[in-house]
């Protein structure tokens, strides 16, 4: 299989105002859009981007209980399904937009929505769509996937983090690298708005899965999919499960930083953090 140069996380909270109901941040997804179009430009034209649902999505699926479906409630419940499909109207509203910008910047970009092939149980990924997502790759366009809800097979549905889908496509497609955008230049020492708050520029990944050093991190009260923390165990995830052979990469979108990350797969020092895999 022909190698993916890229997986890319466009976080959610880069590309919308998070705490504000379905607001873009037009200029950051213009700068997304400009960003894979320069990749584009040096050759590598099998990425696979990933999308996360920001401002789109995640009050809707709290609102509604989607992350936890059934477990908390009748199975017949004709609610949950109505906030199931108020959830996927706007995070596909999102993938619009976003897929839309792309074309604009002359990027052959197709989305691609997860829900229906992707499944879980238990909110563990059962099935994927790994095979459209080759087959579009494969034909020369540019796959947009997106976090969204799922059919779960014990608990009706669920949320299906756009982290989750980037840690499946790692391990089918072993990347070159898989880079998260987000609003701040990477992983801190704890949240970003604490005083004493440090970037850390290298997080090791010990052959248990720990992390040195360890980090704290906070959650807005509507993520519904656990914020910066679910981040850091894909992270940790990849890491491990490919021995340190797909780096990874946090930083931020509106940066220089961040097409060095994409293009090459370093940073330098206080541009974001990099995860490696400790040699035993
Ligand atoms: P989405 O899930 O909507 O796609 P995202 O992937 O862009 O969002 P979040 O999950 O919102 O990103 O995580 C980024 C946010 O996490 C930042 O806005 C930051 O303020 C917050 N955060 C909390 N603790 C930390 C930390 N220790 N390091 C970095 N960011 C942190
Ligand atoms: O923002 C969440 O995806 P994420 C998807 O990538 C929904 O965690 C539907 C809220």
């Amino acid at each position: 299989m022909a190698t993916v140069d890229c997986v890319l996380k466009l976080g959610g909270s880069a590309l919308t105002h998070k705490s504000q109901l379905e607001t873009l941040r037009a200029e950051s997804l213009r700068g997304a859009a400009a960003l894979v179009h320069k990749l584009h430009g040096a050759g590598q034209r099998r990425c696979i981007i990933v999308h996360g649902a920001g401002s789109f999505g995640h009050f809707q699926a709290k609102e509604h209980g989607i992350a936890s479906g059934t477990s908390a409630r009748s199975a017949d419940d004709d609610n949950l399904r109505c906030g199931l499909c108020l959830t996927r109207l706007s995070v596909t509203k999102l993938n619009h937009l976003v897929t839309e910008e792309l074309v604009s910047h002359g990027i052959p970009a197709v989305g691609i929505s997860p829900f229906g092939t992707w499944k879980t149980s238990c909110k563990n990924v059962i099935q994927t769509g790994i095979d459209t997502v080759k087959d579009v790759l494969d034909s020369g366009y540019v796959p947009v996937l997106h976090g969204d809800c799922a059919l779960d097979s014990e608990q009706h549905c669920c949320i299906l983090s756009g982290d989750k889908i980037i840690e499946v496509l790692a391990k089918k497609f072993s990347p070159r690298r898989v880079v998260f955008l987000t609003d701040v230049s990477g992983i801190y020492s704890c949240p970003p708005d604490t005083p004493g708050a440090r970037l850390v520029d290298s997080i090791v990944v010990g052959p248990d899965g720990n992390m040195e050093p360890p980090v704290l991190s906070s959650v807005l009260p509507h993520d519904t999919t656990g914020g910066v923390s679910l981040k850091l165990q894909t992270a940790v995830n990849i890491v491990s499960q490919s021995h340190g052979t797909i780096p990874v990469l946090i930083c931020k979108l509106d940066s220089e930083a961040a097409e060095r990350a994409c293009l090459t797969g370093e940073l330098k020092e206080g541009e974001g953090t990099t995860f490696s895999f400790a040699e035993s």
